[in-house]
């Protein structure tokens, strides 16, 4: 309650992308991954098919994967069907509720691997499970260019945290989305049949049924730029009138036009990132992409 109260209050209001992810938000984003605009999901996706070979080369034998955030995806399913004798999969995350589940399933999916989720805040270093295998290194695993979602900033920190999780001899792979066409960018996040839009406006359902605010849905609507100057997608919400919304006791205003910022999104150059990478002691030592460039997968040695 207390960072939305804060977000509401700051000069330019702002929520963190965190309160889209209800029940139905989990699933308009599952939508969103399949959209033909959204190139990131099947793009890196195709991305991990293509070199899977060569990244279980590089990761070798009887290494921890602890990805950041519960991973279900297909993209996790992949490194844990292929990589050779895992000593554990530790999915790190905040919400119980979304470790379980994912540990739960892959579990299932997946008998021979040690599942060992972590419920942790992984903006701060955490203590690693011991399996009854040793692990002969650490694998980072943060998928779906959600490193985008951070400040350059908020970025380095988590890069850093990273590091430490990854050890000596550990290694991060990492999906980042690249700077491209604005056209390309946009549509991505401004889909033909709205689906963004849903999700976008539901964050405000998430906090009237879960935190007991009152906005109304049909007085906002959905906007995504690319802002050039910080090389980053920017999704709002705007206000259509002035109006009042009520939540946690306190009233806030909004202006008619004003902006609630839900979603920073990213987009790196290989060098920013490799500079960003090297800042917090990686080094990147294989970058896959697509042919037009769309999307990169990075390996990165701890230095
Ligand atoms: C999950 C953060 C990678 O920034 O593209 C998709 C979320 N927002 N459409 C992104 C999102 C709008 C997504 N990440």
């Amino acid at each position: 309650m207390s960072e939305i109260i804060e977000g509401l209050s700051k000069q330019h209001k702002s929520l963190p992308p965190k309160f889209f992810y209800d029940e139905r938000g989990s699933r308009l984003f599952d939508a969103i991954c399949e959209l033909p605009e959204y190139y990131l999901t099947r793009t890196e996706l195709s991305i991990m098919q293509t070199h899977i070979d060569e990244i279980v080369s590089l990761v070798g034998p009887q290494a921890s994967l602890i990805e950041f955030g519960s991973g279900s995806s297909l993209k996790t399913r992949m490194l844990l069907q292929n990589l050779e004798r895992l000593a554990a999969y530790v999915p790190v995350d905040i919400s119980r509720e979304h470790l379980v589940a994912a540990a739960d399933w892959l579990a299932a999916d997946y008998p021979a691997v040690e599942v060992w989720p972590v419920l942790a805040d992984f903006m701060q270093p955490f203590e690693l499970p011991n399996p009854s295998v040793m692990p002969l290194r650490n694998i980072v695993y943060f998928p779906g260019s959600t490193i985008g979602n951070f400040s350059p900033d908020e970025a380095h920190k988590l890069l850093k945290v990273m590091h430490v999780e990854a050890g000596e001899d550990g290694a991060l792979l990492i999906g980042v989305d690249l700077q491209k066409d604005i056209g390309v960018i946009e549509r991505a996040y401004n889909d033909e049949d709205g689906v963004t839009a849903e999700f976008n406006l539901n964050m405000l359902s998430h906090l009237n049924n879960e935190f007991g605010a009152n906005f109304n849905l049909d007085l906002f609507r959905h906007s995504a730029v690319y802002d050039a100057e910080h090389c980053r997608v920017k999704m709002s919400l705007i206000s259509k009138c002035e109006q009042i919304i009520r939540v946690g006791g306190q009233s806030f205003h909004f202006a008619e036009g004003e902006a609630l910022i839900t979603e920073h999104s990213h987009k790196y150059t290989l060098e920013q990132f490799s500079g960003m990478a090297q800042k917090a002691g990686f080094v990147v030592d294989t970058v896959w992409t697509d042919p037009e460039q769309l999307f990169s997968v990075q390996y990165c040695l701890r230095m």
